[in-house]
């Protein structure tokens, strides 16, 4: 049972990628290095020893992708813009990185699709990280610097905008756990990260609102979860709440209320100079009105309490050393998160009531172990479950009055996945490491039938 076309909510249904994942050329035009590239080159940071030099060498096959989007028949393709190729050393504007973005832009317009560019996904600029990064104010500065170049020359064609990508995973993954790049395992600089990415995203709001005027729309992407107990017993379900602070209200309540969660801050304040980063004014800033939060939902996060048996696992954020992450129940992906569409039915009911925001799915997916046939072609009805089921309880939350803009699938090619390297699969459509050639799985087949056989379709 698949879900018909007539469910489908009106909103936008498009596809997600990200620059360092799929773009390679990474030495090319003038591209300077990003804290990915340098991460990638330390042996064990990235399994197999992969690294994003390659990608899907969609730098120069950018014709051949944005035909596969318009064969797709999206109405929007997600897409974010490498920092580095734009301003490779932090400061100087590089013209043939800005060129790259115009050929995509242009190329998306010529096909009647529509782009939504997210300005910052995980890769900084290597001289901007060897001046501190995100645990240092100044990078704050140059986000805003980037935004305006990159806004001002792509906003006559570009209406769709988000600031940041996930940065949980940049503040907590990249400095805290040191599983992702920079690779730093600082709490305090974890702590100073987050604070500077929330800055980052109001200030590069402000700009971006600035430069495009009102009838832009702008916004930042998290990837909140609903937090579940990993059992019944009366530790773990305590422990829910100062997650679901860690996790998602931390972000949230910024932007949306302009104060930070008093139980977060109670935790932190220990292990930073809280005083000393959060400045006057700041939480007005990041408070700065958006139009849209985008929800990048994957699987709920389950906790329990360290005490409660779970010794060995890992903690679920800084300052939170007695709240542990643990695997959900099967069903799970091939990352090993637990497959629950509900998750995300939960997920935008409660950010509806607490926030009431329009949002929109920026990213679902799911990387499984597919198997090509002797032709290359993959037959992948797993990723089809996981992603009805996901549109599923999209339809649901839309029908119960959550307002509802886009679903993005995440994603349109197998990639780079971070510190799995190329072995994890998220792609509708194969790309052959061997020789790029990109092979529409049967779930590309299903989500172009589905979007093709839309009756209503989105205005504007
Ligand atoms: O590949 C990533 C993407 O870059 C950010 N969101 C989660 C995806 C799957 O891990």
């Amino acid at each position: 049972m698949t879900i018909e076309a007539a469910a489908l909510p009106p909103a936008i249904y498009g596809v997600a990628t990200s620059s360092y994942q799929i773009e390679g050329a990474t030495d090319v035009d003038g591209r300077g290095d990003s804290i990915w590239d340098t991460f990638g080159r330390v042996p064990g940071n990235v399994v197999g020893g992969d690294t994003g030099e390659t990608g899907c060498d969609h730098y120069h096959r950018l014709s051949e992708d944005l035909d596969l989007l318009a064969w797709l028949g999206v109405d929007s393709y997600r897409f974010s813009i490498a920092w580095p190729r734009v301003l490779p050393d932090g400061e100087r504007v590089e013209s043939r990185g800005l060129a790259f973005y115009d050929r995509l832009v242009d190329g998306l317009l010529d096909r009647g699709i529509r782009p939504l560019a997210t300005l910052y996904h995980w890769d900084l600029p290597q001289a901007l990280e060897t001046a501190g990064g995100w645990a240092s104010r100044e990078t704050v500065e140059r986000f805003a610097t980037y935004a305006r170049v990159v806004a001002e020359h792509l906003g006559d064609r570009v209406g769709d905008w988000s600031t940041l990508n996930e940065p949980w995973c940049s503040a907590f993954l990249g400095y805290d756990v040191g599983v992702h790049a920079p690779g730093v395992r600082d709490p305090a600089r974890a702590i100073a990260a987050t604070h500077h990415l929330l800055l980052a995203h109001g200030r590069g709001t402000r700009v971006l609102r600035d430069v495009l005027g009102p009838d832009a729309s702008i916004g930042l992407v998290i990837n909140p979860a609903p937090v579940r107990p990993a059992s019944d017993a009366a530790e773990d379900v305590e422990v829910v709440a100062l997650a679901d602070g860690m996790r998602n209200r931390v972000w949230t309540d910024p932007v949306f209320r302009g104060v930070y969660p008093d139980d977060v801050l109670a935790a932190w304040e220990p292990l930073a100079d809280l005083a000393a980063l959060h400045r006057d004014g700041d939480l007005d800033e990041i408070a700065a009105p958006v139009d849209v939060l985008g929800i990048n939902y994957y699987t709920p996060l389950y906790v329990g309490a360290r005490a409660a048996g779970h010794e060995g696992a890992s903690p679920a954020g800084p300052g939170q050393d007695h709240v542990v992450e643990l695997s959900g129940p099967p069903p799970a992906s091939a990352m090993g998160w637990s497959i629950d569409p509900t998750g995300l039915y939960d997920l935008l009911t409660r950010l509806d009531a607490d926030y009431d925001v329009p949002m929109a799915i920026t990213e679902t997916g799911g990387a499984f172990p597919d198997a090509p046939d002797e032709d290359g072609r993959v037959d992948d009805t797993d990723r089809i479950a996981y992603l009805d089921g996901h549109l599923e309880e999209f339809a649901r939350a839309a029908r119960d009055g959550v307002d509802l803009r886009a679903f993005y699938v995440w994603t349109l090619l197998d990639n780079f996945e971070w510190a799995e390297g190329y072995r994890r699969t998220f792609g509708i459509v194969r790309v052959d490491r061997d020789t790029m050639r990109r092979i529409p799985k049967r779930s590309a087949y299903w989500y172009r039938d589905l979007l093709a056989a839309r009756t209503v379709r989105p205005t504007g």
